[in-house]
């Protein structure tokens, strides 16, 4: 089979989703991270200048046998399928999805502070995320993680859903976004169990030893943004 994940040079959860799983289950793929000048062309002219299409001119973009899918949500189905990562059963695939498309919202929750120039307006919106909209929705989050009787979101296995809020976590934690840093998923104690027993994960670190950035990925700890003692 023909893989191709097409998306930009970073670890960002739309990506990582997957990404990981073709990686954890030895699927060859090609991993294609554009340049800036490669991205230009391709949001210019709706394909890469090899050709791929690029549907709805945004990142990640799959290319399977020869056709192009767009959409972070449809691709991850198709990886996770693929690896094994994603269930059969139709009941158990929505409770996959559910958790995915809460990744979804919560990054849309993040996106309004990251485009606001004005510093003080962008401090009192990030003060709000941390004081309320993410603790709550991080809340929703652990109910759905310790109601299911594993490690897991959904059944007895890692999915892209605990790989979704796995990467989702790192991302906030690793304080990129100004005034939001790990404090705010920290009181989360089985979310931070889930970020911690997935980085532990021989090949999600050896993922990361290959495709991270290397000061963040120390030799002697697994912890991307979350220290592991919490
Ligand atoms: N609805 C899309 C959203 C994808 C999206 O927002 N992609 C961003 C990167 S995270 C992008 O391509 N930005 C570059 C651009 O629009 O020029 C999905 O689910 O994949």
């Amino acid at each position: 089979m023909d893989l191709k994940i097409i998306y930009f040079d970073l670890p960002f959860w739309r990506a990582e989703i997957s990404r990981l799983p073709l990686f954890i289950a030895n699927i060859k793929f090609d991993d294609v991270r554009p340049s800036g000048d490669d991205w230009d062309y391709a949001k210019e002219n709706g394909k890469m200048k090899d050709g791929t299409i690029i549907p709805f001119r945004e990142l990640p973009v799959l290319h399977i046998n020869g056709q192009s899918i767009g959409q972070t949500m449809a691709i991850a189905r198709i990886c996770g399928k693929l690896s094994g990562m994603y269930p059969e059963d139709i009941v158990e695939a929505g409770k996959v999805d559910q958790i995915v498309v809460a990744v979804e919202n919560i990054n849309a929750l993040l996106s309004p502070s990251m485009k606001e120039s004005d510093p003080i307006k962008k401090k009192a919106m990030r003060k709000e995320l941390t004081s309320n909209e993410l603790p709550t929705y991080f809340g929703y989050l652990q109910d759905i993680l310790s109601s299911n009787n594993s490690d897991w979101f959904v059944g007895d296995n890692m999915t892209i859903a605990d790989l979704a809020v796995w990467s989702l976590l790192g991302w906030i934690a690793s304080g990129v976004i100004d005034d939001i840093s790990v404090e705010v998923v920290q009181r989360f104690e089985g979310l931070v169990k889930l970020y911690n027993q997935i980085n532990k994960n021989p090949r999600v670190r050896e993922w990361k030893i290959k495709t991270y950035d290397h000061d963040k990925v120390r030799d002697d700890e697994y912890s991307f943004g979350i220290p592991d003692s919490i």
